[in-house]
Order: C-alpha cells, then structure tokens, then sequence
C-alpha cells in the first residue's frame, strides 16, 4: 500500500469516528505498517548510503535545527507580548519606541545572522558535493538519448582497443566514486539516481562531470527527469552497484568478452546473419547498423549497445523488468514504436512509424525470422562471474522504483 492509499485510509477512519482516539491509534499503527514495507521498497533522497544524500542530509538537519529555534523563539516572544499587553492590563497609549536605533539594529541583526549562518553552511554543502574527484578512474560516459541511455566505460577497454559500452545498465564499484561524464545527442534530459546523488542535466554539447557513490550494494533505479519527449517516463535505467571484487570480475569479464558464434545452422546463427545483413528484399534494416556487439562487426551506435542484451534483465530503456521484459522481446523487435511511444527502432512487421515527424515504412521479417533473432540476441551474455545481476541477487536488494515496487 502507498502512502497515498494509506492517509486516504486514514482520513476514512475519521470521518466515521465515535471512538476517535482509537481510531487515530489505528491510523498511526496502519501509517506505521505502511512505513515499514515502504522502507524496505522506496529508498530516494532520504538514503544515506551516497555522500552526497548524507551531505544534504547534514545541511537539512542544521536548516531545520534552525528553524525550530525561530520557531520556538519567535512564538515565545508573540505569546509573551500578546498576554503581557492585554488591553485589560493596559489602559494607556502604550510606549512608543519609533527612532530606538539599538531595537531597530537588533532587529536587522538577527535574520541578517540567521541568513548568513544558512548561507555559509549552503555554500559549504555545494563546495563538499560539487568537486570532481580527479583521481577515480572508475569512469563511466553516460549519453542520453530519445528515449535510451548508453554507458561506456573509457577505462575498460576491449581487446581491439574499444571501450565497454551497456545500454541502460550501468555498473558501478561500491566504497568508491564514480565519474560519470554526461552529455546528451538530441535533446534535453536529466539524469537521475535518487540513491546516489544529484540530478544533472544532459544538455547535448555540454558536458557534465560529477561523482556518485554509494556503500551498499544493490540495484538503484535512475530516470530521465526531464520532459523530452513521448517516453520520456520510459527513458529509466538501472545502476548496478557491487562491492570491490564483483565489480573486477564484471570489468575483467566485460573487457575480455566477445559474442559467442553461433552453431552453423542453428536458429541462432540464421539470427546471427539478420541482425548483420538485414533482408534487403523485404527493406529489413540490419539491425548491426544501429546496434554494437562487442567481438562481432556489428558497431552501430543509434540504438543501445547490444553486446551483453542476453546479460541484461529490462528492456526497452527499463520500460519492462525479468519476465515481462522476456516475454517483450519479440512485439519490441516487431513494432517497437507500437509498445513504445516514440522509439525511432524500425518496425520489422511492415507497419509505419514516425521518425522526427515523418511517416517511415518498417521492412518485413517473418515471424520465424525474429523469433531467430530473439534467440541470437539472448545468446549475447557475459560469463556467470561477470554477471552482474547475479552478483547482485545475493545481496538481496529490492529493485528499487521511486513510488515504490513495480
Ligand atoms: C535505425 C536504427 C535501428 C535498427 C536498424 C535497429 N534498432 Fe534496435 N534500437 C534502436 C533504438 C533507437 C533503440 C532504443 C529505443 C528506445 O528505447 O527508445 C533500440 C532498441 C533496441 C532494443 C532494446 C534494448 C534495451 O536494452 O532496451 C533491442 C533488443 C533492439 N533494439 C534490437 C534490435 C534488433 C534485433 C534489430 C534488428 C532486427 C534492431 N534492433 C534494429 C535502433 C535500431
Ligand atoms: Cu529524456
């Protein structure tokens, strides 16, 4: 139950209340419960497992400490003048004080030290959550996309030399930071892992360099946070976080993996020649022009990096998590823009789809066909010690959604 469902619950219990009193402990106790399971679902801002949440953390704690000394302090001094000059008690015109200097810089003095003692301490917070730590080579570059994220890893590199890339996926090490180097190639869109840190724009041409960390291994939901478009709520991605040794063997994995060639005359291995060649007869794009598979000469960059798709547990830039994103598999590669809302993917069932506005007409694979291709995509894994979903299962964290579980 969310929170909304359980005050809407709560404000029920009132309305019929004789016994009010028990009925607001019950509301308590069910805000309680509620509370408990969301714990364990919801984790966002309010997560102190980043240095950047527990610096905000801090700089709120001093904001609200403050606000209840004025609070306090400003009642205090209404409620002593309100009862010490009645009317009752004071006949007379009371004093005036217009033209007292010392009241009226007393006055100004203290929400100008109020001002400060935030400012200095806002100022403080900015300067201990802004800085790039130079040193870390942990390094990821984030390119957002309508309506997809790539993640390349500069520091890890491919034994041609390339560097590792993930679609929508990203690993990160835990006990450390990580930069990330953000740009966008079409439009605006933001980037955001509530866990981890701030938000920050994709602005396309400006690049945005920054540090996210986090101590505690687990599965952290990222969304685009800005309105970029049609999926602009489907454009999510996850960030993967493993301790030291799990985030090697994924980095050591990933550098060394190549696709794995299919068995001459498998249905894999007739996938395998339509993802590189298409169907030029029927108008089918190859699917190798948009997407890249590490260790095969497929390397198009205008769709997500394909190269651990078998690896990979959401689909469709995180619109569709485990089973479901299983069985959206084939409608995806059948008619992508039919499942979601502006993806520019072709269609592979001949049907039209809009690209910037322009009706396109998709190729034609049979439905054989793409169940071939289905097989050869699912084939695409990394090794067992470098799966980086299974490495994260043990550490039994809830894929984290902001609102809760999906
Ligand atoms: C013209 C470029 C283009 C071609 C050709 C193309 N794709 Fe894509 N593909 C994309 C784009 C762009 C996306 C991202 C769409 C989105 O999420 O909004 C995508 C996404 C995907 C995804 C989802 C990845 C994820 O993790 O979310 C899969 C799987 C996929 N494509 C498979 C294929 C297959 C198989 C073919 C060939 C039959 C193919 N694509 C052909 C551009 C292309
Ligand atoms: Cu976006």
């Amino acid at each position: 139950m969310n929170t909304k469902q359980s005050r809407q619950q709560g404000r029920l219990d009132w309305k019929g209340s004789k016994g009010a009193s028990r009925l607001a402990l019950a509301a308590l106790g069910l805000a309680a419960l509620t509370g408990c399971q969301e714990s364990q679902q919801t984790l966002t801002i309010g997560d102190l497992a980043s240095s950047y949440n527990r610096e905000m953390w801090n700089l709120s704690l001093w904001a609200i400490a403050a606000s209840i000394v004025i609070f306090v302090g400003v009642s205090a001094a209404l409620f002593y003048t309100v009862f010490r000059f009645r009317e009752d008690n004071n006949k007379e015109e009371p004093q005036q004080f217009h033209g007292n200097e010392k009241l009226e810089v007393f006055l100004v003095g203290i929400p100008v030290v109020i001002v400060m003692v935030l400012s200095i301490l806002s100022v403080r917070t900015m300067a201990n959550t802004n800085p790039v730590d130079k040193s870390s080579t942990d390094r990821v570059e984030a390119l957002a996309m309508q309506f997809w994220w790539n993640f390349a890893y500069p520091n890890i590199k491919s034994p041609e030399g390339a560097a590792v890339t993930n679609g929508n996926e990203m690993v990160v090490p835990t006990g450390r930071p990580t930069t990330v180097v953000l740009n966008s190639r079409d439009v605006v869109h933001e980037f955001w892992a509530p866990n981890l840190g701030p938000q920050r724009q994709a602005i396309p041409g400006s690049e945005k360099i920054w540090n996210i960390d986090t101590d505690r291994p687990g599965v952290y939901q990222g969304n685009c946070n800005y309105l970029c478009g049609a999926s602009h709520a489907n454009m999510r991605f996850k960030v993967i976080a493993l301790p030291d040794a799990e985030y090697k063997a994924f980095a050591d994995a990933a550098a060394n993996y190549a696709a794995p060639t299919p068995t001459p005359g498998s249905a894999e291995a007739r996938g395998y020649e339509l993802f590189m060649k298409g169907k030029p007869e029927t108008g089918a794009l190859a699917c190798a022009a948009c997407h890249r598979v590490q260790g095969t000469p497929a390397a198009g960059a205008a769709g997500p990096d394909l190269s651990f798709f078998g690896t990979r547990r959401t689909l469709g830039a995180g619109m569709w998590e485990g089973e479901k994103a299983q069985e959206m598999l084939i409608p995806w590669i059948k008619h992508s823009p039919q499942v979601k809302p502006g993806s520019i993917m072709p269609t592979y069932d001949g049907s039209t789809y809009l690209v910037n506005g322009k009706e396109t007409k998709g190729g034609l694979l049979t439905d054989a066909e793409i169940g071939d291709v289905a097989a050869y995509l699912r084939t695409l894994k990394l090794p067992e010690s470098g799966d980086y979903w299974q490495s994260v299962d043990h550490f039994n964290q809830p894929t984290i959604l902001p609102g809760g579980v999906q």
